[in-house]
């Protein structure tokens, strides 16, 4: 539990994936936190100073030491804050785990986020459309249990909140059928419970507000094509 010695910060955006995962997992761990929302156009002192590197959120400041990138905050959480284990005690389990989170990040979140963005080039965001929808056949094979961490939502799970909730919005938006239930029902499935496990509910950002802030970039790129 955090004392009240100890400082956390967390600087977001509210249309992040990645710090969405990381909101969850604080919260998953009962962990109280002082919240940043970043102007991702219009960066804050505070993001170049403790992400110079890749200037990106989230960033994560404990007791004024930052550390960024999603999947190494994660691990850091849950080697700090010991309840409500995320990655399993087990090394071979824990191997496994963050093999399918960069496999999410590299295969599934890029590649969707591309489909997303290219407008101009259907080939390429045919191809794209492909490897993601590869990169989800494969997931939806690994699943197998209730959710990727067993009967519990485990790091694979708050790693993809992207499916759950980023997909189908892009999906509604775009008219490209990235995730369609009937192909995917195991995902799916997972996608519908995750999405209604209380802490995840109170953690993901508002539907309306994101899809209409998603919608209005992606007519602005068909825009300037
Ligand atoms: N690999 C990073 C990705 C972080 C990322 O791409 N963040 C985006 C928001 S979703 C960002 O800050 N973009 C700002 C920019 O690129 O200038 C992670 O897992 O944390
Ligand atoms: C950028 O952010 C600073 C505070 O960090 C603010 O004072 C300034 O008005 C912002 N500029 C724009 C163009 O939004």
């Amino acid at each position: 539990m955090t004392t009240n010695q100890e400082e956390v910060k967390l600087l977001g955006a509210v249309g992040s994936p990645f710090v969405c995962s990381v909101k969850i997992a604080l919260k998953l761990k009962g962990i109280e936190y002082n919240y940043h929302e970043e102007d991702l156009s219009n960066k804050s002192d505070l993001l170049l100073k403790y992400n110079p590197v890749y200037k990106k959120v989230p960033v994560f400041i404990h007791n004024e030491k930052p550390i960024s990138e999603s999947l190494v905050i994660l691990e850091y959480i849950d080697e700090i804050w010991k309840q409500n284990p995320i990655l399993s005690s087990d090394p071979y389990q824990r191997a496994l785990a963050r093999f399918w989170s960069k496999f999410i990040h590299d295969k599934i979140v890029t590649t969707s986020i591309k489909a997303f963005r290219i407008v101009d080039d259907e080939k390429e965001r045919e191809k794209n459309v492909e490897e993601s929808s590869e990169a989800l056949q494969i997931l939806e094979n690994e699943l197998k249990e209730k959710f990727f961490g067993g009967n519990e939502i485990g790091f694979v799970d708050i790693v993809a909140v992207f499916i759950a909730f980023w997909i189908p919005l892009i999906q509604d938006i775009t008219g490209l059928q990235l995730f369609p239930a009937e192909k995917y029902p195991k995902l799916y499935k997972w996608s519908q419970e995750f999405l209604n496990h209380p802490i995840v509910k109170e953690n993901v950002p508002p539907r309306d507000l994101l899809f209409a802030y998603f919608k209005a970039r992606y007519e602005s790129l068909i825009a300037s094509k």
